[in-house]
This record gives C-alpha cells, sequence and structure tokens, in this order.
C-alpha cells in the first residue's frame, strides 16, 4: 500500500513536473525584428530625427515613446540606436 502510495505520488511529480516548469517560461517579450530598418530608412525626410508619423507602419510605431528617450517627439539616430542596441 504505501509502495503504491508512493508510486502514484511519483508518478504525478513526474507528470506535473514539466508542466510546472513549462510555467514558469515568460511568453517572450515583443521583440524588434531582426532586420530593423536602418536610421536613415525611417528619416523619410532626413532632419535627422524619427518623428511618430514616419514611425508610423513601422515597428518603432509601437515603442516610439520608449524609443523617444527625451520625450521631444522625435527619435533621434542616439536615440533609435539605443533602442535597437
Ligand atoms: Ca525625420
Ligand atoms: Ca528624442
Amino acid at each position: 500500500m504505501n509502495s503504491t502510495k508512493k508510486f502514484l505520488l511519483t508518478a504525478v511529480t513526474c507528470l506535473v513536473a514539466p508542466l510546472a516548469f513549462a510555467d514558469q517560461e515568460q511568453p517572450a517579450a515583443k521583440e524588434m525584428p531582426k532586420d530593423t530598418p536602418k536610421f536613415e530608412e525611417l528619416d523619410k525626410d532626413a532632419n535627422g530625427g524619427i518623428s511618430a508619423v514616419e514611425a508610423t507602419n513601422t515597428w518603432l510605431a509601437e515603442s516610439f515613446s520608449k524609443a523617444d528617450a527625451n520625450q521631444d517627439g522625435n527619435v533621434t539616430k542616439d536615440e533609435y540606436e539605443d533602442a535597437t542596441g
């Protein structure tokens, strides 16, 4: 009886452990695409900053306020390179 109980406990642990492990995995954070466009490609008017309008429909649109470190409404090349790491 005891050994049966122990067996069941072991079996349950083996079944549950991988599930518990899977739960610990964080869903991947939204990452920038691997083929991140160059700063120059997004700075369409070449004024040295990517505006929110220029960022529209690019990966930067969602991360714009984060990338715009000084919150001036333009992502400069330095800010862009910081954001793209
Ligand atoms: Ca621009
Ligand atoms: Ca800025």
